[in-house]
């Protein structure tokens, strides 16, 4: 199998059982967790962090290191091990022992937002994987900006048989086959074995034929000979493009009686297959003791990597001052002082153009004054580049041999693109914001999802945000898309109203450092409607009254994005019939609702008709204007006719509006 000596099986097979061990033991204890792929693939662990992976637990966040994505997330306990083992103060034993429990920083699926050193929240298959394509486009990214000495780091993952089966494993191979990112290295653990049993029984698919042409090069070795491992992954950092190495493994390696079997992967071995596993691989070590000279080897590859990040310390401290300043403003995710002033230019430019603009044309003119004033705005579109009006002007488009541009062309792969903008803003030092069709924010939810619990600043431009897209019809028609959106928690959604609004929702966005945000926007026309072009952020407020009644207010009218102006001619309407009607902009549920109840009411006021418009469905509207407020919007799914119609056949009008409040006041 390998020439090792046996002094190095020795060694090397210690290091891995303590791995094994930990694992096997805090799954117990907790009686619940996967020790199947902790002990599966301990060998690979093993190899990556004593031999190739650069790394310093003492400084989790050193901004060169090289990433690892567990993207099999189920096999928690094998980074938790391993973290223990090479010296992450805060993954102590008491943590291990407190495996999934409240509180504990080992939960049952790693989450980087509770432990130090992990690198992305995993457990939903596929997305680990997709992420980490992210973090690679975006050492390559930075490397083009601020050189290889400051930026020079490789991206492993290890990812098991149900990653490589999820739809969105293909997306993720073919962007980073396409875009040539060699230093991306995935270790399959190959263990044939899935819940269900054998792969053989849902799957016979050829993954390194698959992954070869997607550009990929790809290797298979016995992933229980370490030699064979690190012989791969040495042959893999030089490698041109990302590689696929298949690691041959054995679920439960070491369980005399369920190594190999389903069994293993997600249930606790139990007492008697424990003493018989702790005979089977030699290790007398008491539950939760790690015998010394495994520990001393792991602490000391641990600490090897202090000179890795001192010499690294050393070349950015030789660097120019103010681009050290720069690249550690960019890092830290703080925002240019220059933000400002490009929005209030923005926004006075949209006041003297005037005139009808999509909301979508509007968000492009914005970034036309933003993206220069902040560098670290990386944007893209699924395709659609045209219509997402994403791309700034002088944006240059990143290729696989010039990373030095700003625009990212996704392809038709929605998921794909989510999640390596989660991978971009986990690696710190972008922005990334991207482009597609509203109705396909559906194909990216499990990654928006990921952003939102994350905390992560990506920003998703979802464009065609309701029936006014017109023609293309209720495949392409969001109804139930913003209810959905905004029951994500910790999502930032955004429905501007017209171009000033929505240069107030990218500064939002932009400064929402700890959540995602969705700027919802128009295809068709809107009429300009706030004409104060100053620095005051009115959008921030969630909710404000855009236009005042006459006097004592008869009529409140709710509405956002498209609908405002809607409202705004029912207003006319209703004040020409002698009712004093405000109307109330709501850019966002979530900014409005986080305001003090005394604020909300006031912005909400005690007119007796209240009606609230948008071109969606209900869901969501009874938590800002009360059940008994009347709602004008969609029941039904769309059709495919040019807007105007649509929203006459819909009933979404002004006169059904001012007909609603009338009937209120008639009733109040
Ligand atoms: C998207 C998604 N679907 C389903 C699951 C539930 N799940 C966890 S592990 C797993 C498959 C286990 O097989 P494999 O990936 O080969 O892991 P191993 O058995 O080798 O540990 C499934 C279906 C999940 N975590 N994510």
């Amino acid at each position: 199998m390998s020439s090792r000596t046996s002094d190095s099986i020795t060694s090397h097979d210690r290091l891995a059982n303590a791995i094994r061990f930990l694992a096997i033991d805090a799954v117990e204890a907790a009686n619940s967790g996967h020790p199947g792929l902790p002990m599966g693939a301990a060998d690979i662990a093993t190899v990556l962090f004593t031999k190739v992976l650069k790394y310093d637990p003492s400084r989790p966040f050193w901004p060169d290191r090289d990433r690892f994505v567990l993207s099999a997330g189920h096999g928690s306990m094998l980074l938790y091990s391993v973290m223990h083992l090479a010296g992450y103060e805060k993954v102590t034993i008491d943590e291990i022992k407190r495996f999934r429990q409240l509180g504990s920083l080992t939960p049952g699926h790693p989450e980087n937002f509770v432990t130090e050193g992990i690198e992305t929240t995993t457990g939903p298959l596929g997305q680990g994987i997709a992420t980490a394509v992210g973090m690679a486009m975006a050492e390559r990214l930075l490397a083009a900006r601020f050189g290889s000495d400051v930026v020079d780091h490789y991206t492993y993952v290890l990812a098991s048989d149900g990653d490589l089966m999820e739809g969105i494993s293909q997306e993720a191979a073919d962007l980073a086959g396409h875009l040539k990112l060699s230093k991306l290295i995935v270790m399959w653990d190959d263990n044939k074995i899935s819940i269900d049993g054998p792969t053989s029984i849902s799957g016979s698919t050829n993954q390194l034929a698959r992954f070869a042409a997607s550009g990929w090069v790809t290797a298979a070795v016995d992933g229980h000979d370490p030699e064979a491992i690190l012989a791969a992954l040495e042959a893999a950092k030089a490698s041109d493009r990302p590689t696929l190495i298949s690691c041959r493994t054995t679920i439960g390696f070491g369980s005399p009686k369920k190594a190999g079997s389903e069994k293993v992967h997600g249930s606790p071995l139990g007492a008697e297959e424990i003493v018989a596993t702790r005979a089977a691989l030699g290790w007398e070590a008491p539950a939760f003791v790690v015998p010394e000279d495994a520990l001393n080897g792991w602490r000391a590859a641990g600490a090897a990597g202090r000179a890795a990040r001192e010499a690294w310390e050393a070349r950015f401290a030789a660097r120019p001052a103010e681009e050290r300043t720069e690249f550690e403003r960019r890092v830290a995710g703080t925002l240019p002082a220059a933000l400002e002033g490009a929005i209030v230019a923005a926004k006075e430019k949209a006041v003297k153009d005037g005139g009808a603009v999509a909301t979508r044309k509007s968000s492009e003119m914005v970034l036309d004054f933003i993206t220069p004033a902040v560098p670290e705005m990386v944007g893209g579109s699924a395709d659609l580049t045209g219509s997402n009006n994403t791309k700034a002007k002088g944006a240059k488009s990143v290729t696989p041999d010039d990373f030095s541009g700003s625009f990212i062309h996704y392809g038709v792969r929605e998921h794909g693109m989510a999640a390596a903008m989660n991978g971009m803003a986990l690696h710190k030092g972008l922005i990334p914001f991207s482009g597609g069709f509203m109705v396909f924010s559906d194909y990216c939810r499990p990654a928006i999802r990921l952003a939102a619990l994350m905390g992560e600043r990506v920003i998703h431009v979802l464009t065609h945000d309701s029936i006014g897209l017109g023609e293309d019809g209720p495949t392409h028609q969001p109804v139930e898309h913003l209810a959905a959106l905004r029951a994500i928690p910790n999502l930032l959604v955004m429905r501007p109203c017209d171009t000033v609004e929505t240069a107030e929702c990218w500064q939002i966005a932009l400064q929402s450092t700890d959540r995602p945000s969705a700027l919802i926007l128009s295809r068709q026309n809107l009429p300009i409607l706030r004409t104060d072009a100053t620095a005051v952020n009115r959008s921030a407020e969630g909710a404000y009254e855009i236009l005042a009644a006459s006097g004592p207010a008869q009529a409140s009218l709710f509405a956002t994005g498209s609908e405002v102006s809607l409202a705004v001619e029912a207003a006319k309407l209703l004040e020409a019939q002698g009712v004093p009607t405000r109307v109330v902009s709501i850019p966002s549920f979530e900014l409005f609702l986080e305001r003090p109840a005394a604020e909300r009411a006031k912005v909400i006021g005690d007119a007796p008709a209240k009606v609230a418009v948008e071109a969606a469905i209900r869901m969501g509207w009874d938590a800002i204007v009360g059940s008994n407020a009347a709602f004008v919007g969609m029941t039904s799914f769309g059709a495919s006719a040019p807007a105007k119609e649509l929203y006459a056949h819909f009933g979404i009008t002004a006169q059904q509006v001012a007909a609603r409040a009338l009937d209120q006041l008639r009733q109040a």
